[in-house]
Formats: structure tokens, C-alpha cells, sequence
């Protein structure tokens, strides 16, 4: 039985490597030249699924994929619905902020308009300090939407806040942290969990480590 793994490229992929090459999995082709939207491991127990980041939580919830690797941001938006979360990797490290123009007051009796792909956690931040906003969806470059009068200001993944400065924004407050997170579906869990327990595992001693005492 093969389990498969979903994963996004760039920097997830990147940065999950070493990891997975610790629990003895190794991709047998790179996502960047393969065509290939499955992807064999060079051990065989393991196939990767090659999706987009925002996409990996809903595989891994309805069984296309037994494991993952996704941002906190992205499962925060998502809901983890039929998704077990065992283990933070501290990687992709950013935060979720509210950014706009360095005068934008986001306490003023106004209704914001507010732009982003984070429609979920964006009306969840706002509604819990009981600020009235309305939330335009945007599937990408959010920065562009205070500068071009669609928003007053935007909910997105901040890392270095090189982007922001380039665009004349800042961050105006945090909405979440985020870590890429392994989960693992809930039903596989169950019925693999021979296979799976050992890869968290092993990828867990991996983690640690990685990191500083
Ligand atoms: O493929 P799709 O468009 O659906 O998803 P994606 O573009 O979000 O994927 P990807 O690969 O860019 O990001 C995958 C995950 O990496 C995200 O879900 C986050 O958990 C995490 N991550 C960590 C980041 C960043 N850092 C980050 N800086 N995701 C995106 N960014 C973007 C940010 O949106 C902004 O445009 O980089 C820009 C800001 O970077 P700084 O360094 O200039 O602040
Ligand atoms: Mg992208």
C-alpha cells in the first residue's frame, strides 16, 4: 500500500525535504522539472501529490491524500475539518497581519473594506473586537488593493515585510502565527496507522533536531 503525501511547491516543498529525508523518504523527481502532478519516492511506500498551497488541506481532509504538509494560515482558513494535526515543523515561519497605508486608523468608526485570500480569518479577527468591515476576495498580489483604492486595507502572510515596504504599507496588527503543520487525514489514521505513526515519528525527531535548545 502506498501512502500519498500532499505537498505545494516552493518553499513548503524546500523546506520539508530534509525533514521527510530523515523519516527515510526521498522524492525520486523534483516538482520544478517533473510534469508529473503525482510524484514516486525513491523507496515506493510513499507517493507526493503536487498541489497548490491553499488546495493541500482539502485533499488531506476528503482522503486524496493520507498526509500533508500546510501552513498554519492556510488551515486556519480552511477549518481542519476531518484533519488531525500531530506535528509543527517551524517552518515557513510568517504571520497573518492586517496591513494598509502607515495612516490608516483601524479603530475609526468607519466600515473597512478589507482585501484578501484570508476571507475567513479576516471576518473572524474583525468580528471579535466587533469592527464592521466588508471583505472583497482576492486570489493574489492583496498588496495591490490599497494602492489602487479597491481596499483600505488587506489581511495577509507577512514574512521579511519586504513586499510591504516596496508597496509604501505596513503591518497594522497580527491577526496569527504560522508554522507549516504535518496533518494527517483522520480516517487514515485509523486504517494506516501502522504506516503513518512511524513517519510522524520520525519526522518529529527530525524537527527537534533542528531546533535550538
Ligand atoms: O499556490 P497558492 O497561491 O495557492 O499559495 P501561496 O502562494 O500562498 O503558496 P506559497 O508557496 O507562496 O506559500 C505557502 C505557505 O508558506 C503559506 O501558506 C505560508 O504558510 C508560508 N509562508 C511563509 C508564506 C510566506 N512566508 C510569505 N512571505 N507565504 C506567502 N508569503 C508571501 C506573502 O503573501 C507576500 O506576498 O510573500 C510575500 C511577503 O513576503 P515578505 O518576506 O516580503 O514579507
Ligand atoms: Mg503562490
Amino acid at each position: 500500500m502506498t501512502l500519498r503525501i500532499a505537498l505545494s511547491k516552493g518553499r513548503i516543498f524546500d523546506d520539508t525535504l530534509p525533514l521527510l529525508a530523515a523519516a527515510n523518504i526521498h522524492p525520486a523527481e523534483s516538482p520544478e522539472t517533473s510534469r508529473k502532478l503525482i510524484l514516486p519516492s525513491v523507496e515506493g511506500d510513499v507517493e507526493f501529490l503536487i498541489v497548490r498551497a491553499s488546495d493541500v488541506a482539502t485533499y488531506v481532509q476528503h482522503g486524496g491524500a493520507d498526509l500533508g504538509v500546510v501552513g498554519k494560515d492556510v488551515l486556519l482558513e480552511h477549518g481542519g475539518e476531518g484533519l488531525l494535526e500531530p506535528l509543527d515543523l517551524h517552518i515557513a515561519r510568517c504571520k497573518l497581519m492586517v496591513c494598509g497605508p502607515p495612516e490608516l486608523d483601524l479603530h475609526a468608526n468607519v466600515r473597512l473594506r478589507v482585501a484578501t485570500k484570508y476571507t475567513q480569518c479576516a471576518r473572524a479577527h474583525f468580528a471579535s473586537t466587533s469592527r464592521q468591515v466588508e471583505i472583497i476576495k482576492l486570489y493574489g498580489s492583496m498588496e495591490l488593493a490599497p494602492l489602487t483604492g479597491l481596499a483600505d486595507a488587506i489581511v495577509d502572510v507577512v514574512d521579511t515585510g519586504n513586499t510591504l515596504k516596496a508597496n509604501g504599507l505596513v503591518a497594522l496588527e497580527h491577526v496569527a502565527d504560522s508554522t507549516a503543520r504535518l496533518v494527517v487525514n483522520r480516517v487514515s489514521m485509523k486504517t494506516r496507522h501502522s504506516l503513518i505513526t512511524p513517519i510522524i515519528e520520525r519526522v518529529r525527531a527530525a524537527v527537534a533536531s533542528n531546533q535550538p535548545n
